[in-house]
């Protein structure tokens, strides 16, 4: 098979030198790439959430992942507005501004076979949307949070979200002196159970990311920087493209191997880590810091301090755990979808309820 060479264009989609051996190459579930993809973009050309979406494809697509067993939910902003670009045979629900974390919530409650992926933007979670997001975390409701993370309201013209950095400047010169809200950090701290960070343009880093929050049970949290190509890609600005790519700091190199993939690894002692996922999935990490773990979260929260505090962007698998059972487990909620339960059920006959009613009066 040809080597094939991927680049970005304004679609979201990937765009194949070699067409054709895309078009015909099938997963496990016999779909080609292109079947998980949605309808084409209207974001602006060059923005960094159509390279997220070109990432979210690649990863459902290497995970063969069935797209009518997934919901998509979102928010309000240019990023809310990424799921109508994949999986275009997927359920999906568009909540008001802020509230994806109080709808995944409500999903996981009625629907647990279904898989969750949320996208999210800094402003849309950070911002309106905080109460909601810390909660979901503190319950580890199930699901795949991608935030799309530009440091501006896109959608309303470019204003400072509160993840913009202390000393960032906006495209018209005003300076932000308000400090920054750190989401990965923000999300450990609340108790989610897988925490990443990366880059809209790596897609190499990502794509295996977004396989693992699949594969994990519970708040997976991916706060991915995304550059907004029209007001906040200027020099001044800690969310450019530029300043981006000049200040990651990556702590590993991932490989994710399905669970259907019976693959041995070559280990490089002391430096590289397989981490087991809920579904039997793997990541194995090539580490580029030999003493950094995942599961020590002391490490992970002083790491990333360290990271803010030089100007840097720790990417990675930064935080795991999976030990933490997710919100519908913890609740004892119901196997069976809500909607597929008999009446018999829904409607416990008269006796059962005096029943109950007599327990609650003891
Ligand atoms: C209740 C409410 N308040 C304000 C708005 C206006 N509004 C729409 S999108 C948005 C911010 C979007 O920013 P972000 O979530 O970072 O997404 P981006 O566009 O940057 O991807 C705001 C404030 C709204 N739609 N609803
Ligand atoms: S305004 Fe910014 S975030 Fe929105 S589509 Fe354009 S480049 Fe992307
Ligand atoms: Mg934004």
């Amino acid at each position: 098979m040809g080597r094939r060479r991927l680049q970005q264009k304004s679609s979201g989609k990937p765009d194949y030198e070699d067409k054709g051996v895309a078009e015909k190459k099938v997963n496990r579930i016999n779909l080609t790439e292109k079947d998980y993809e949605g309808t084409p973009s209207t974001l602006c050309r060059g923005c960094g959430h159509d390279a997220i979406t070109a990432s979210v494809i690649r990863a459902f697509f290497d995970s063969s992942v069935d797209p009518r067993k997934v919901v998509k939910l979102s928010g309000i902003g240019c990023s809310s507005k990424t799921p109508a670009y994949f999986l275009g045979q997927a359920f999906g629900f568009n909540a008001v501004h802020g509230r994806m974390s109080a709808l995944a919530t409500g999903a996981n409650g009625v629907n647990r076979t279904l898989i969750p992926i949320g996208v999210s933007g800094d402003g849309d979670t950070a911002a309106i949307g905080l109460g909601n997001f810390c909660h979901m975390m503190r319950r580890n409701v199930n699901i795949t949070y991608i935030v799309e993370n530009n440091g501006v309201y896109g959608l309303t013209k470019g204003q400072f979200s509160a993840t913009a950095d202390k000393g960032s400047r906006m495209k018209g010169g005003k300076l932000n002196d308000m400090p920054a809200i750190d989401l990965a950090e923000l999300a450990i701290t609340f108790g989610a159970t897988y925490v990443a960070r990366s880059f809209s343009g790596d897609r190499k880093q990502l794509a295996p990311l977004i396989q693992g929050a699949l594969a994990h049970k519970g708040s997976a949290i991916l706060d991915v920087l995304s550059p907004c190509v029209t007001f906040n890609n200027h020099e001044g600005s800690t969310k450019s493209l530029k300043y981006i790519r000049e200040n990651l700091d990556p702590i590993q190199d991932l490989d994710f191997i399905p669970y259907y993939e019976n693959i041995e690894v070559d280990y490089k002692e002391g430096t590289d880590q397989e981490v087991t996922l809920h579904d039997g999935s793997r990541i194995v990490l090539h580490k580029l810091r030999s003493d950094y773990d995942p599961s020590n979260k002391m490490q992970a929260l002083a790491a990333i301090h360290a990271a803010v505090a030089e100007g840097k962007f720790l990417t990675g698998l930064i935080y795991y755990d999976p030990s933490r059972p997710d919100f519908a487990e913890q609740m004892n909620l119901c196997e069976t979808p809500l909607a597929e339960l008999g009446q018999d059920l829904l409607q416990p006959p008269a006796e059962l309820l005096d029943e109950i009613n007599a327990e609650l009066m003891k």
